[in-house]
């Protein structure tokens, strides 16, 4: 459907036609239907074409890089324009490892990012921000009993997409925006045993407010998608250099490298430890850095987060 489609616009069922070979339909194209387009029950719709797509967001999925399909690179959506990185605040804690690389996917897929610290009633949200102080981050804090309005702001208008861990909140969130979403919503218990309560991803229309003096009344609500929670976002597919882009507060420490710097730690002529060192970046996130160049190179370190960090409850993927 497109994004400025009718509210009141039938939702139709279509399968993907032979014509289309291998190319498949994520969630977020806009695609080309023949046959029946009416919506009536039973009626059924041919994708025929796939529109090109203005952004791509992707993840290789190495939560198992054991098997060649666990190392497969995959499509979460097409034409979203913001990444809401969903981050509770406390069950299950935040993890800026995961975050750095939602961030690092955002940049190489050319979308914005929205970090949004859900379960603000359980923890405050300063040492998350700390972390981020360099960064011109936008962020809001979602609170159960508080109102939403600062999120629809940043949500109106444009196509969103959450990615965040299994049970920090997302479809709850969902059905908060968009009260028929009827999303199912899980128990954090479950978490780490592979149990996630959301299996596909879903875009949903956000509902037009009524009487909303900031957005006209023509103008479209927006769209969120709903995604599956990941264990990780794996960036198998981004190379080294852009790696780098999804941390600009530490861009700037470069400029002093030799040429071709690998900017690791055992290149003692890289620029980003003086920049550190002067201050002008956060410790934390150099190491972060540091450890997704590694994990890109098959040096990564297989171990649990917590183990690999115990110093730095935070620091986790
Ligand atoms: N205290 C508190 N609990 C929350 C908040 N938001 C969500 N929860 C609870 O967290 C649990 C998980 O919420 P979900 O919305 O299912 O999480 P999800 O991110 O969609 O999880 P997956 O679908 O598995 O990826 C539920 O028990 C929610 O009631 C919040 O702001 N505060
Ligand atoms: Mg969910």
């Amino acid at each position: 459907m497109p994004p400025d489609a009718e509210p009141d616009a039938p939702l139709v069922t279509a399968m993907r036609a032979r014509e289309l070979g291998r190319k498949s339909v994520v969630v977020g194209d806009r695609v080309g239907l023949v046959g029946d387009t009416s919506g009536a029950a039973g009626a059924l719709a041919r994708i025929v074409r796939i529109a090109e797509r203005s952004s791509v967001l992707r993840r290789t999925a190495d939560d198992d890089d054991t098997t060649a399909e666990g190392r497969l690179e995959r499509v979460v959506v097409a034409n979203a324009d913001q990444l809401v990185i969903v981050s509770a605040l406390a069950d299950p804690p935040p993890r800026t490892g995961f975050i750095d690389r939602c961030l690092v996917a955002a940049y190489d897929a050319g979308i914005e990012p929205l970090l949004c610290l859900t379960k603000a009633d359980l923890a405050g949200p300063e040492a998350v921000l700390g972390y981020y102080a360099e960064l011109e981050l936008p962020y809001v804090l979602i609170r159960p009993e508080a109102d939403l309005d600062a999120l629809r702001d940043l949500l109106a208008g444009r196509i969103s997409v959450m990615v965040g861990h299994s049970g920090v909140g997302k479809s709850t969130l969902v059905n908060r925006l968009v009260p028929d979403a009827a999303r199912a919503v899980g128990t954090v218990s479950a978490i780490g045993r592979g149990r996630h309560t959301s299996t596909s991803a879903v875009a949903l229309r956000l509902p037009r407010l009524p009487g909303d003096p900031t957005h006209g009344e023509n103008a479209p609500a927006g769209w969120i998608v709903d995604t599956p929670g990941v264990r990780s976002f794996g960036l198998a597919h981004v190379s080294a250099d852009s790696l780098l882009h999804g941390f600009p507060d530490l861009v700037e420490g470069t400029v002093d490298c030799p040429a071709n710097c690998p900017h690791t730690p055992d290149e003692t002529d890289c620029g980003l430890d003086a920049w550190v060192a002067a201050g002008k970046a956060d410790a934390r996130r150099l190491a972060s850095y540091r450890r997704l160049l590694a994990s890109r190179s098959g040096e990564g370190d297989a171990r649990e987060p917590d183990q690999r960090n115990p110093g730095d409850p935070l620091a986790g993927s």
